[in-house]
């Protein structure tokens, strides 16, 4: 996968950020394939796999599955699509996600972060309605410590290689995309 060079752009931010509701926009606009970790972690829970339970569990609990299975997920859906540019939205989460995924060798072109305060995220994950098994408040709060502890070291350690692009996200949807299309689509100098 390494060989064919894709390009790969992480989309990360805390649980109800926006992640992807700007990424479906991005892929209308510019082409990349959108591929969610957490979607196809609850498609790998629904298929019955062999780890179903275990990512059940973890998702109840917002903790980070191990690397290993979302890495198989991620790499099988990008050759599958046939693209060679991607949105990876909500991974890496933790370092070792990250450590794991610098190891095949594909290295992002940057990673689009959406800063959002939690009292906001809380609101629309609350809102969303949408039976996810993890919008309960309880289960909000794990995701927010585990996005505080463990996410956030992950955003500091892609700024400190200059790579992170950071949006206010808590402005409304088309506001946010007007941000994100100044970063696809740079401005003639
Ligand atoms: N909405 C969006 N933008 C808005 C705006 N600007 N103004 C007002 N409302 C806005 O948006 C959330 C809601 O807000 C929607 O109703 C939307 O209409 C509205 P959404 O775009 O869905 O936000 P997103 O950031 O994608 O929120 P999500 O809940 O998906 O984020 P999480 O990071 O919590 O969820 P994810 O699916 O990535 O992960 C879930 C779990 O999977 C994790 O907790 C973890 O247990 C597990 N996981 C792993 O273990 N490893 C991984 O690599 C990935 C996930
Ligand atoms: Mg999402």
């Amino acid at each position: 996968l390494a060989e064919k060079k894709p390009k790969v752009v992480f989309v990360l931010g805390g649980p109800g950020s926006g992640k992807g509701t700007q990424c479906e926009k991005i892929v209308q606009d510019f082409g990349y394939t959108h591929l969610s970790a957490g979607d196809l972690l609850r498609a790998e829970k629904n298929s019955g796999s062999e780890n179903g339970i275990m990512i059940q569990n973890m998702m109840n609990e917002g903790k980070i599955v191990p690397s290993e299975v979302t890495i198989k997920l991620l790499q099988k859906a990008m050759l599958e699509s046939g693209n060679d540019k991607f949105l990876i939205d909500g991974f890496p989460r933790n370092e070792e996600n990250r450590a794991a995924f610098e190891a095949t060798k594909i290295e992002p072109e940057f990673v689009l972060y959406f800063n959002c305060s939690e009292k906001e995220m809380e609101r629309r994950i609350l809102n969303r309605n949408q039976g996810r098994e993890d919008d309960n408040i309880e289960t909000i709060r794990k995701r927010f410590k585990v996005f505080l502890e463990s996410s956030l070291p992950v955003i500091e350690y892609y700024k400190g290689k200059g790579k992170v692009r950071e949006i206010d996200a808590a402005k409304p949807v088309e506001e946010v995309f007007e941000e994100v299309k100044g970063i696809f689509n740079p401005p003639e100098v």
